[in-house]
């Protein structure tokens, strides 16, 4: 099966553009600032800037989500709501298996993605007890909304990478999560 494809999963944290959530003093995450307020869409010449007005608009995918981090801390599960990364592409052009999407945070976090994932395939899911389970359907969401309220900055939002689920018992890797979504780039 295809795996993640971490080409490239560079942290180039500037201790000196790091900050804390504003008006947030107990948070443990190193939020960017000034935080993303659009997402730019970037394929070959065409660039296209997304606000959270229009990606709100859009129609939205509602499901669940839950991640296991890389030292296995579980998080969720959560109910979230968001854009298709399949609609987001679409709007900037073609897009077909010779391509690869990355996608950006401006804390420098990178993530690739094949396009079977981009489609929901090509995952590993893992159960409750973090064993590997045959991966129901998954789909691929800029979330803006986690358990009925707007991503906070704490938890990557306004904009953040799910695998996103139709049932609550399924667990992906929180590496593919990026926080902070900026840049959504076709190569
Ligand atoms: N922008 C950004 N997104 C990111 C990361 C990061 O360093 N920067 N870390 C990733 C990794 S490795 C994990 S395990 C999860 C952690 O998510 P959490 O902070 O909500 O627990 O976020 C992912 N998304
Ligand atoms: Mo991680």
């Amino acid at each position: 099966m295809m795996r993640l494809i971490p080409v490239l999963c560079v942290c180039l944290l500037a201790a000196a553009c790091i900050c804390g959530c504003t008006g947030t003093a107990d948070t443990a995450v190193a939020v960017p600032e000034p935080l993303p307020g659009n997402i730019t869409i970037i394929n070959g010449e065409t660039e296209t800037v997304l606000d959270w007005d229009t990606i709100t608009a859009m129609p939205a995918f509602e499901g669940y989500g839950y991640s296991v981090s890389t030292v296995g801390i579980k998080s969720g599960p959560y109910d979230v709501k968001g854009v298709r990364l399949t609609d987001l592409i679409a709007l900037a052009g073609e897009f077909g298996p010779e391509n690869l999407t990355w996608i950006s945070a401006p804390d420098g976090y990178l993530w690739v993605f094949d396009y079977e994932q981009v489609q929901g395939g090509g995952f590993i899911t893992l159960d409750d007890g973090l064993k590997e389970i045959p991966a129901p359907p998954l789909t691929v969401i800029i979330m803006y909304e986690q358990d009925g309220l707007p991503l906070t900055c704490n938890d990557g939002g306004p904009f953040r990478m799910v695998i996103a689920t139709d049932t609550p018992d399924v667990i992906t890797e929180g590496s593919s999560w990026v926080k902070w979504v900026d840049t959504i780039e076709v190569k």
